[in-house]
């Protein structure tokens, strides 16, 4: 990589030198005088802030280059608005990108030399420390500001953007709380509070003169203002102060260093403390405790939940500090905001920050004396709004009379774009009033409420998918009527995810493997992994890759020994699903395929088969039910199949808890198989999808989200294809599907089922999974019945397959090799080039 090449004093160098000695006596200093500790009392952690604070230095150095450039070009910038963003730990990554992971890691050995030759001498101290690069990673509280797949995709774009070398900063929110830690306790989900900040956070920097007022409530005023315009003032019941803390994001092998501004909520100590509470003391405090309130914990639900009057002052919160902050910025060069959209491209992550809409518009309009058509004109160009599903009940929407009370502003602000909205839609469709009620931004046919999605719509100049299939079926139903009066602004976007964190990072066997094989620029240009294609020939590469795989499927034995004490075999077929856990992505359906295995053992435990570790893990909103009992489902299996001596040999059941990014980096390399199994036409896209197959496994799944370009680019010898496709599924559904027949026109899946309700999981609460079981037989929404003989069907080809090792071998590399599609970095080039009209700025 290019290093700096600032001329470097000596103090400089200690807090930008790459070098192994400059390194490791950075180390120390900041143990001294960071951390207060020398080397014979320092614990684990002083260790790892030492660490961290050595390489956010280098880090600074870079980001202040990277801020100067911008500044004096005035580069057009990215802006991505997101609730979410789902890091994940920050020190490996950083390493990787910088390009000092080796030398840091020689740098903890030297230090951990110094302390063993300091232990033979006499006295107390830290004796025993273990001190190596891999214990101090562990170290590291994790960034979990975020539920799954939304957060996770924000994190991987920052890191895409400044591997670009695009200028481009993430908004968000800095959450106390994030997503909880999960615990198993006799089967059953419980919730711990994530608290992260706890032991302090070296990667964020405060930045307390970066502050923003927020009103929130009370009524607005019309006046004429002393040029003589027609105005309106909102007065607020109360206001709350934004600060910007700020992470640094690192481009992979790039001086470019963007960052991510996340806002935390801070009493406004002028208005509380002194317009309206003066002699009111404990009435000043509880306003403090309201308005911190506001970023305390991310809701850990991944659908909305309306009326959560909280949630609704989360995202106005984050999405009004942040466009207060890209005007500030804004006017450091310009002096009218006229040119607002040139400046910024705004991408809206969902309907989360769209808010943003009527808020830019209030900006403009009323702080900034702007009239309507041409604020409405800048606010159209500056935002594009990327849509993550199609389940019409995850639509965000908030009653009209929460949010009048709450915004009420941004209400007469909405109402007014309606009016010209619905105007126009008129025009375009005289008489049909059909169309008017859907395409309104208020939803009336009963309570009223605002539709986020469709302010989002017609706020934006472009909107897109996730995914093929995803933006295909969002034109023809979803958005439909969006699309026909505005085909233009449709587009789609794959997803991607970032192969820094989830294959250099994640799994270095395999990436020193293929590095040998082709060199590193892969990592860069993912499609260059074609050229593995060849060495599928190699039967010496085969077996480095076979080896390459179990290692790391013998870590991941022993993580899961030590987590839930379940002994597995490394040579078994290690089947995983790891994400959310929900109905539509049938986890469930899984959990049955695993009854049939057993209960056909039982009858002939002679049965031919590889021996298999059926491997879960993820998340169940603390809310949802079902999900939860499909938790404690999967381990009331795994209590009977890992303890039965007729098929503990050949089956084991594993519920990895506290499925995370951290986790997801130690199971993603070990899979063999992935499963991918959600209904057509359910999952938006997916990106576990895309980590599996990057790192070797296969997949088995329906043509649903992601899938389908995935089965596109390893081809259909190299992908276990089952179930139902999404026109299969909402046709089946017109003309009335009944699970009942299912169950019983089939004699295996009536044994299945029929073997839950027994009792035989649940043998002291036979009625337990009565509530999974009567769902899927009365109307089984995500028709789970009738894709269950074809899945069962293609496990059998996978089973058959995993036997024969070359040909399993093959296909793993083949996977691999056709992956490059799904780099991050090909899905930012193309939101760049399409929708943001961005170009790159080299930092040198
Ligand atoms: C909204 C309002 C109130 C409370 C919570 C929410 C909320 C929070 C998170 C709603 C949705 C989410 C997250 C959704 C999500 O993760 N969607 C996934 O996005 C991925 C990235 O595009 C896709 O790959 C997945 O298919 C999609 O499910």
């Amino acid at each position: 990589m290019t290093k700096p090449t600032i001329s470097q004093t000596n103090d400089e160098a200690v807090r930008t030198g790459l070098s192994v000695s400059a390194i490791k006596q950075a180390i120390l200093d900041n143990l001294y005088y960071l951390q207060a500790r020398f080397p014979k009392v320092a614990s684990l952690n002083d260790y790892y802030l030492a660490l961290a604070y050595t390489v956010r230095d280098r880090l600074l150095y870079r980001w202040i280059q990277t801020a100067q450039t911008y500044l004096a070009k005035g580069s057009r910038t990215v802006c991505y608005l997101s609730a979410e963003f789902l890091l994940g730990p920050q020190l490996g990554n950083n390493l990787i990108n910088m390009g000092i992971y080796d030398e840091v890691k020689m740098a903890v050995k030297e230090l951990e030399l110094d302390l063993l030759k300091q232990e033979k001498e006499p006295g107390l101290g830290n004796g025993g420390l273990k001190l190596d690069l891999d214990c101090l990673l562990e170290q590291e509280k994790k960034t979990g500001l975020g539920n799954g797949g939304l957060g996770r995709l924000a994190a991987c774009y920052m890191d895409s953007l400044s591997t670009l070398q695009v200028p481009a900063i993430g908004y968000g929110i800095r959450y106390e709380f994030g997503i909880f830690n999960q615990d198993i306790h006799s089967g059953w989900q419980m919730e711990i509070t994530d608290k992260w900040l706890r032991l302090g956070n070296p990667w964020e920097i405060p930045r307390p003169e970066i502050a923003f007022d927020v009103n929130f409530g009370g009524q607005t005023e019309r006046f004429i203002d002393s040029k003589g315009r027609y105005q309106v003032r909102w007065i607020p019941s109360h206001v709350v102060k934004g600060i910007a803390y700020d992470t640094p994001i690192l481009g992979y092998q790039v001086n470019t260093a963007n960052f991510l501004r996340l806002w935390k909520a801070e009493a406004c100590e002028s208005f509380d403390f002194q317009s309206f509470n003066v002699g009111d003391y404990y009435g000043a405090v509880d306003q403090k405790v309201v308005s911190e309130n506001i970023t305390k914990v991310l809701y850990p639900n991944d659908e909305p939940l309306t009326g959560k009057q909280l949630r609704l002052q989360q995202q106005y919160f984050f999405v009004s500090c942040s466009l207060q902050d890209m005007i500030r910025i804004y006017l450091q060069r310009e002096h009218s905001l006229a040119g607002f959209h040139q400046k910024y491209a705004v991408q809206l992550n969902d309907t989360h920050p769209s808010i943003a809409v009527a808020e830019l518009m209030r900006l403009l309009v009323d702080e900034h004396q702007m009239d309507w058509e041409q604020a409405w004109e800048i606010t159209e160009q500056t935002f594009g709004y990327t849509n993550h599903t199609l389940l019409p009940e995850a639509l965000e929407k908030w009653p009209v009379s929460l949010f009048s009370q709450i915004l009420p502003r941004h209400l007469e602000i909405i109402y007014e774009i309606n009016q010209r909205f619905l105007n126009i839609v008129r025009k375009r469709y005289p008489g049909d009033e059909n169309k008017v009620r859907s395409l309104s931004l208020i939803d009336e046919s009963g309570e009223r409420y605002v539709r986020m999605a469709n302010l989002a719509c017609v706020g934006s100049h472009v909107i897109n998918g996730v995914a093929a299939l995803h933006s295909k079926l969002l034109t023809q139903d979803l958005l439909k009527d969006f699309y026909d009066l505005w085909p233009e602004k449709f587009n789609n976007k794959t997803n991607g995810i970032t192969p820094r964190r989830f294959l250099v990072l994640s799994n270095p066997g395999l990436t020193q493997l293929i590095t040998n094989r082709i060199g590193d620029s892969w990592i860069k240009n993912l499609d260059e992994l074609r050229q593995l294609e060849e060495a599928v020939d190699d039967p010496a590469f085969c077996h480095e890759w076979r080896r390459a795989k179990y290692e790391a499927k013998v870590s991941l034995s022993a993580q899961i020994k030590a987590r839930t004490g379940i002994v597995v075999d490394p040579e078994s077929l290690f089947d995983v699903q790891a994400k959310r856990i929900h109905l539509y992505k049938r986890q469930h359906l899984n959990a049955l395929h695993i009854i049939s295995i057993y209960l056909k053992l039982k009858k002939n435990p002679q049965i031919e088969m590889a021996p298999r570790t059926f491997i879960f893990g993820g998340k169940a909103a603390p809310g949802y039910f079902m999900a939860k009992l499909i938790i404690k489902l999967i381990n009331s299996i795994a209590d009977v199949v890992n303890t039965d001596p007729a098929t503990k040999e050949k089956l084991r059941v594993v519920f990895f808890p506290n499925f995370n990014v951290k986790n997801g980096q130690r199971i993603y390399p070990s899979a063999d198989l992935s499963e991918q199994i959600s209904t057509a036409g359910k999952e938006a896209s997916g990106t576990g999808n895309m980590k599996f197959a990057l790192n070797g496994a296969l997949t088995i799944g329906t043509l649903d989200g992601a899938n389908v370009e995935i089965l596109e680019e390893v081809g259909a010898e190299n992908f276990f294809l089952f179930g139902l496709t999404a026109e299969e599924v909402s046709k089946k559904k017109q003309e009335g599907y009944s699970p009942y027949e299912q169950y019983q026109s089939n004699p295996e899946l009536r044994e299945v089922l029929d073997s839950i309700r027994s009792g035989l999981f649940s043998p002291d609460n036979p009625g337990l999974f009565n509530p999974l079981v009567d769902s899927l037989l009365s109307h089984d929404e995500y028709m789970l019945l009738a894709d269950y003989p074809s899945y069962v069907e293609c496990q059998r080809k996978v089973s058959e397959a995993y036997l024969d090792k070359e040909r399993w071998t093959r296909m793993s590399i083949l996977n691999v090799a056709r992956m490059g599609k799904f780099s991050s970095d090909r899905a930012i080039r193309e939101y760049c080039q399409e929708i943001w009209n961005v170009q790159p700025v080299v930092i040198d």
